[in-house]
């Protein structure tokens, strides 16, 4: 991409002064699931060492930060984010000298390595809540959250109130322990009880896992549900959103609870403070701009920056459970957009950028059109909205070859996660005759489940894509697409270079070139209140520093566009595109600008 750098008078932006600068933000961090990422020794399960071997490829891609989902000890209940120790490393990702070995060659390169702090709850093996439920007088019995039964009018048990279990929403969130009779809470599944942070000897502990891994070599951390550390604490039952189910999203009692704050700048005062640290906190269910700015303010004193849930809950009925599809449009899409843009320039705080996850559906097979025809475009697409956005970058593995979600075909066989396997199991009971309903929860899991992001990564065309050895079992069946969507092809040879790789790689190097515009210029929607035509299709926006000011307008649909510049808006060059540089001499840069599908397009203002 070649840039135009001449001075420009521009409406005067806001201008970031030096002294708001920070590496982190500057920082593009990689997300890695370590299951699935590389496997070197041959067992079909990703590893630590095959993550040490790919950080030359991470380093040449632009990655600053790598995370890493949780690696600890952990019978796996839900991939790791049920952990049994938080200070050793389970055998089948490698042991500490793997991970201090790591640490060590991330550093060699300038890179740094961000863990996944998993400590709204710990797995039920994990030695604290083995004596937890040894004895209602065990001293670390209020280490969790335990609660006598209720009886309902016929006498029968009843779980201490009505919140449904996150991973299983027709579940209650509790779980009866028939050793010591009582119920404790267990949010996300049985095996993953709920951590009481009112005592503070477990706040103590979590500090003492924090300064473990800084004083190991991480720079930081991603903290798996944050918000969630604070209940209210009469638990009371939730409103019932979902009718006819026994169970209620209990999340008005759950997510930034009372305390959340006073928790949070803890942690910072004693432990972060201390070191030079990134850090994102996982929140969701937040919507309420003050609790956002109240977590990542710049004087706030708490954490970097969140994930907010936004931008992945498009697609939900609102209000409902995520198994259900709801239409949305760049209207949508731009209204979140700019909602948190706005907020954190207007109030000091930060941005995380990301459309994926391992918790989420494929980005390419979401935002915009997987198929063969339109999966480069549409991959392309999303990273330029990423890309020139103001705020951290997050790049999920795979996201930089555009993988793409499991294809319709694949048996409800293949879907590991706890979360799809017990929605399918629910449905198959609730509709045992009804061959509609069953196959539309096939069409859901196919577009929402988890599973979708956790397929190994392709990394050349043989067999299992390069994940594991040829005469491995990869524990999760690799993308049938994996022969034309892998890392080899797009990095060397003839397609390479107009690779989704390849664009990504240019992108993020051109937008360090321009931090001053992109990762602390000013933001600016154009036509916020949808009153000119195409505004379903189209997303477009202003991004300006002191002395230069650019356009994004990005097609989010299969049509072509003629797009009007409002505002008398001119262009002075077109300068980057997913349709590549040729494309660029044809366009219009005044009046009103003919788009391609999926087409994206960033031009010089004059
Ligand atoms: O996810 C938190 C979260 O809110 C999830 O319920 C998310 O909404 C869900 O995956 C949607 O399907 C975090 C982790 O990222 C996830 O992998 C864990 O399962 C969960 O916490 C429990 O630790
Ligand atoms: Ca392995």
């Amino acid at each position: 991409m070649s840039v135009q750098k001449k001075a420009r008078t521009q409406p005067p932006g806001l201008y970031v002064g030096t002294d708001k600068h920070r590496w982190w933000k500057e920082a593009v961090v990689y997300q890695i699931y370590p299951a699935s990422f590389l496997d070197t020794n041959g067992d079909g399960w990703g590893d630590v060492p095959g993550i040490t071997k790919k950080l030359d490829y991470l380093k040449d891609l632009g990655v600053d930060v790598i995370w890493v989902s949780p690696i600890y000890k952990s019978p796996q209940a839900d991939m790791g984010y049920d952990i049994a120790d938080y200070e050793d490393i389970d055998p089948s990702y490698g042991t500490l000298a793997d991970v201090d070995n790591l640490i060590k060659e991330v550093k060699k390169r300038d890179m740094k390595l961000v863990m996944d702090l998993v400590v709204n709850h710990t797995s039920d093996q994990h030695a604290w809540f083995l004596d937890s439920r040894s004895s209602k007088t065990s001293s670390k019995r209020d280490w969790y959250i335990w609660k006598p039964a209720k009886y309902d009018a016929d006498g029968n048990r009843q779980p201490p109130n009505n919140w449904a279990m996150i991973l299983g929403e027709a579940n209650p969130a509790w779980t009866w322990d028939e050793g010591s009779q009582e119920y404790y809470l267990s949010l996300f599944t049985p095996e993953q009880p709920d951590l009481n942070w009112e005592n503070p000897d477990v706040r103590e502990a979590v500090h003492d896992v924090l300064r473990f891994w800084l004083d190991r070599g991480a720079s930081g951390f991603r903290m798996d549900v944050i918000n969630l550390i604070s209940k209210v604490q009469d638990f009371p039952d939730a409103d019932v959103v979902v009718p006819g189910n026994k169970y209620q999203p209990g999340d008005k009692y759950f997510a930034n609870g009372p305390r959340l704050h006073e928790w949070l700048k803890d942690i910072n005062r004693q432990v972060l403070s201390k070191y030079d640290t990134i850090t994102v906190g996982e929140m969701p269910f937040v919507r309420d701009e003050d609790e956002i700015i109240r977590v990542v303010g710049a004087e706030s004193e708490e954490l970097n920056m969140i994930f907010a849930f936004d931008l992945v809950d498009i697609d939900n009925v609102p209000g409902d459970f995520k198994f259900t599809l709801h239409q949305w449009d760049a209207r949508d899409l731009k209204r979140i957009v700019s909602r948190l843009q706005r907020l954190m320039l207007e109030r000091d705080g930060w941005n995380s950028l990301f459309v994926g996850n391992h918790d989420q559906p494929r980005s390419v097979s979401r935002y915009t059109d997987d198929s063969d025809e339109w999966r480069e475009i549409g991959a392309k697409l999303l990273c330029m909205m990423q890309t020139t956005l103001a705020g951290t970058i997050y790049v999920y593995q795979g996201e930089e070859i555009g993988m793409r979600n499991v294809p319709p075909s694949w048996d409800p066989e293949e879907y590991k996660d706890i979360e799809s396997i017990n929605f399918f199991k629910k449905n198959a009971e609730m509709y045992p005759d009804n061959a509609e309903k069953r196959a539309y929860a096939r069409k859901v899991m196919q577009r929402k489940a988890r599973d979708n992001a956790r397929t190994p990564v392709q990394w050349d065309d043989t067999t299992h894509a390069g994940f594991t050895s040829a005469n491995s079992k990869p524990w999760m069946r690799v993308n049938d697409n994996y022969t034309y969507v892998n890392v080899a092809a797009q990095t060397s040879g003839a397609s390479a270079s107009t690779s989704v790789h390849t664009f990504w790689k240019r992108s993020l190097e051109y937008r360090k070139e321009n931090k001053y515009l992109y990762v602390y210029g000013d933001f600016e929607l154009i036509n916020p209140d949808n009153d000119t035509k195409n505004a379903a299709e189209i997303m477009a926006y202003r991004r300006w520093s002191k002395d230069r000011a650019v356009l994004v307008v990005l097609n989010f649909s299969g049509k072509e566009i003629e797009w009007e510049l409002v505002n008398g808006m001119k262009i002075d060059k077109w300068i980057a595109g997913n349709y590549g540089e040729v494309n660029l001499e044809e366009k219009a840069k005044s009046a009103s600008v003919l788009l391609k599908p999926w087409e994206g397009l960033i031009g010089e203002l004059e």
